[in-house]
């Protein structure tokens, strides 16, 4: 299978599926999902860690990279997982978080037992004028250095204390995780995600950096490409599908981190498009979405990907982003077109598509009313922060039903019955009242559902090459609401057109006599062309080839 005719199906494994009834998901309420995955028609599932961990983070802390989490399974569960999958012609992808461990991993309590070796696996570094180092935040909004006072020392995390950085530039903590890769892919493990990867290589010279954000100043680091090279062809794992999540990246790097050239990885993640309703680029600030920027940041790392050999993941969702069509579509009367147009849009773009669990049958926020009904982290530092700045209880809620991972995190809604058929005990994080509707089981007898349209668009995928093989040009449609692409690919052209808005919209197009592939409405476009152009129904989206 390779990744550019690939879709690649995300599992948050805690809030997948529970098949012991503790109301977490694990690796066997996975495998019973497997011939679910394969109606599908996925290649590829990324599930995030199920590692030993203390869970401060959902498992974004590691305590052990080569072991299962008793929360979520046993070794021989994961082993059976795997197997399965591969005789369904499914390749599993697992998820390193090589930028930092757990604060439980034996390195970091051999650290904190002043061992000088693996002192140096992390970034231990003397305070200044009896405070940290440096005046860092991490990204969830606490400071980015912790003081541990048997050492007299501080050391770094970009993310949660409990998360403390490794050490890149020890060659030890490299060969390290070469091993955790050379363990999973003896597993029988066909990819990898890596978290937060262009963070791992920091600054040289640490102490003279400024104030603010800690990751501002490790994003892209000076031997960033050197480790990733170095990890992937030691490994041998080049030719095997890996994307590397970018935070605040460049474009020149994302082609570098992509293209084949560089014997780096498959493939990046980046973030850009998921802050256009980010005000002033807070998180926590809320604004409409900017959908001119969106319609930007789309046509330059489409077009530029393309014209210099780079590869993109494409995608709206993940496990920390909140739910698409809560973000960009419409959860009441457009709800079910605008989910499927804003499908419409990423499937047909240039890239591999990720399809994170439950997009494919349209699950929403949370809406959750009350702090006490949140598990995440950073929303939580962030509530107490925002009230702390002056926010009324009803604002910082407000924010937090808007921005909350948590959101991407409500268990998956598998059918109308008790806990939407995720858990038989009681789910570790509330399920939304839409499930009752918003579920597999309804949507499968539903020709015209969200899911059914997810199966076509990754059919089509693998029906047609133009979509996976074929260049990219955005269109001018003279309206910031529509956005239009057309791909090419030999003498075929495939032109996709997608309202973003949620009224009527004229759009100034030329479309080439063909067939409508694929429409979220009435497949009419054709016809009603007239005068240039073609007045588009609220969240229409359409997909013609010629
Ligand atoms: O996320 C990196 C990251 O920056 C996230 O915090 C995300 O971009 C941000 O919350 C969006 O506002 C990765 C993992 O995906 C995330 O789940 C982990 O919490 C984080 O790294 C630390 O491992």
């Amino acid at each position: 299978m390779d990744f550019q005719n690939s879709v690649v199906y995300q599992i948050y494994v805690k809030s997948f599926c529970d098949s012991n009834g503790d109301g977490v998901g694990d690796l066997n309420g996975i495998r019973a999902k497997l011939p679910y995955l394969k109606s599908m028609g996925v290649d590829y599932i990324w599930v995030t860690p199920f590692f030993p961990s203390p869970m401060f983070d959902n498992g974004y802390d590691v305590a052990d990279y080569c072991a299962v989490n008793p929360l979520f399974g046993t070794m021989r569960d994961c082993e059976d997982m795997i197997e399965e999958a591969g005789r369904l012609g499914i390749g599993f992808m697992f998820d390193m978080v090589f930028n930092h461990t757990s604060w439980d991993h034996v390195w970091f309590r051999k650290a904190l037992a002043g061992d000088p070796e693996y002192m140096d696996y992390y970034i231990f570094r003397d305070g200044v004028n009896g405070g940290p180092p440096l005046d860092w935040t991490a990204s969830f909004g606490t400071p980015a250095w912790e003081y541990v006072p048997d050492l007299d020392k501080w050391y770094l995390h970009l993310f949660d204390k409990s998360q403390p950085d490794l050490n890149w530039e020890n060659p030890k903590v490299r060969e390290e995780l070469k091993n955790v890769i050379r363990f999973w892919l003896g597993k029988g493990v066909k990819g990898f995600r890596f978290d937060v990867l262009n963070l791992i290589s920091k600054p040289e010279h640490l102490e003279e950096c400024g104030p603010g954000s800690g990751s501002s100043y490790c994003k892209d680091g000076p031997r960033i490409h050197e480790f990733i090279r170095e990890m992937v062809t030691d490994t041998g794992i080049e030719d095997l599908v890996t994307v590397g999540e970018m935070a605040s990246t460049t474009l020149e790097n994302c082609i570098r981190y992509s293209n084949p050239e560089s014997h780096e990885l498959a493939m990046c993640f980046n973030f850009h498009h998921l802050k256009v309703d980010y005000k002033n680029g807070d998180k926590w600030a809320l604004m409409d979405p900017d959908l001119v920027r969106l319609h930007q940041i789309f046509r330059e790392w489409q077009e530029e990907m393309s014209r210099q050999g780079g590869w993109n993941a494409v995608f709206w969702c993940n496990h920390d982003q909140p739910r698409v069509v809560s973000r960009f579509g419409d959860e009441g009367t457009y709800w079910k077109r605008s989910a499927k147009m804003l499908g419409t849009f990423i499937h047909f773009l240039r890239g591999t598509p990720y399809v994170y669990q439950g997009e494919e049958i349209g699950m929403t926020n949370a809406h959750y009313t009350d702090i006490e009904q949140y598990n995440d982290v950073e929303c939580i530092n962030y509530y107490q922060i925002l009230r702390e700045r002056g926010s009324s209880e009803q604002e910082a809620l407000e924010v937090l039903a808007r921005r909350s991972r948590d959101n991407s995190r409500t268990p998956m809604q598998w059918n109308p019955r008790h806990n939407a058929g995720f858990t038989n005990g009681t789910p570790w994080l509330e399920i939304p009242d839409n499930y009752r509707f918003i579920n597999v089981e309804t949507e499968e007898r539903d020709p015209d559902s969200v899911l059914n349209y997810y199966r076509t668009l990754i059919r089509l995928r693998k029906q047609y090459p133009i979509i996976a093989n074929g260049g990219i040009r955005f269109l001018e449609t003279g309206n910031v609401r529509v956005f239009a692409y057309e791909r090419t690919l030999g003498e075929q052209r495939l032109t996709v057109v997608c309202n973003f808005g949620g009224q009527e919209e004229r759009a100034a197009l030329t479309l080439n006599a063909g067939t409508v592939l694929l429409c979220n409405d009435k497949a009419d476009q054709m016809e009603r062309l007239q005068n240039g152009g073609l007045t588009l129904r609220p969240y229409e989206a359409f997909a013609v080839l010629s």
